[in-house]
């Protein structure tokens, strides 16, 4: 070990993205992670739903699921509950995540589940062409919206952090240093990690400009275990912040509150427990 470089991530399948797609910065900071942090291939999945950003498993040397629309977290949390020893990471786009699959993130959030979750927001919907996302912003015109979208966007951020995610970071896919420091953070933390990757999709929403002129790294003094100071910093949207907004330290991930009903359980019989239910 020592010796592993991001290129033995990878698996050889040239990734079909456009070139110039955020989502290849990613493939690189995940890829470095993983090296970074000497994780031998056969202790790592990788789950994914569907959408551009979602062939993600295919490019990468490690096991991996690719699997249904709006489905990674599911997936990654019972593989993860299946084999807790596994570094499991769940990706995905703003769609996948954040409309059909939204209902999932509060959960896995709550749950605490060890597993590091990156959305790739390319405020698009870049597999099937061009359609408004739940994080494009208020009036954007395409062809499915041709008098302009008139709904107001999301804050994945705002929503992680309301959801009580133990972590919560967010990063721009021209970072790499930045993003592969984040993601190895991410992995390490015993809990439940997201990370939304402004990650511009160049075909039908290029925001390279954009995000080049609005970010900016969160100030050096803002403290990460302070939910209320995260949350005034997700609520600025015309600078967007990158880094860790919210690292909490303290609460037990889920994969250890399950061990500890494990050691319990097998100390209540069965007559005790059908005589909790008669109460
Ligand atoms: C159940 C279901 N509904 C709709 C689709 C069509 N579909 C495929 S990818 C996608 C959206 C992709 O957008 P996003 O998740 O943001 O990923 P991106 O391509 O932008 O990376 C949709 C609606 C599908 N595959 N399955
Ligand atoms: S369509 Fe957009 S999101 Fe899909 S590969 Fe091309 S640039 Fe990336
Ligand atoms: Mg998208």
């Amino acid at each position: 070990m020592g010796q592993l470089k991001a290129k033995d991530y990878k698996s050889g399948v040239k990734p079909i993205w456009c070139p110039g797609c955020g989502d290849y910065a990613v493939l690189n900071a995940l890829t470095k992670a993983f090296a970074g942090l000497e994780i031998p291939h056969e202790e790592i999945v990788v789950a994914s739903g569907i959408g551009c950003s979602s062939r993600f498993p295919a490019f990468i040397k490690t096991y991996g699921f690719h699997g249904v629309h709006g489905r990674p977290l599911p997936l990654a949390t019972g593989i993860k509950l299946g084999n807790p020893d596994l570094t499991v990471v769940a990706v995905g786009g703003d769609g996948d995540g954040f409309s059909i699959g939204g209902g999932h993130m509060p959960h896995a959030a709550r749950r605490n589940i060890d597993i590091t979750y990156i959305v790739m927001d390319n405020s698009i919907y870049g597999m099937t062409k061009g359609q408004p996302s739940p994080t494009s912003p208020t009036g954007m015109h395409r062809k499915a919206a041709p008098y302009g979208t008139q709904e107001t966007p999301l804050n994945p951020i705002m929503m992680a952090l309301s959801y009580n995610a133990s972590f919560v970071a967010r990063c721009f896919s021209n970072k790499l240093k930045e993003m592969t420091d984040i993601i190895m953070q991410a992995i390490q933390h015993p809990g439940f990690a997201f990370i939304q990757v402004l990650s511009p999709c160049i075909t039908f929403n290029d925001t390279y400009a954009h995000y080049r002129e609005i970010t900016q790294l969160i100030p050096e003094d803002h403290d990460t275990s302070d939910l209320a100071a995260a949350l005034q910093l997700a609520l600025v949207t015309d600078t967007q912040y990158l880094g860790v907004f919210y690292h909490d330290k303290e609460r037990l991930g889920y994969c250890e509150r399950v061990r500890m009903v494990q050691e319990a359980a097998p100390k209540m019989s069965l007559d005790a427990i059908i005589e909790n239910y008669k109460r």
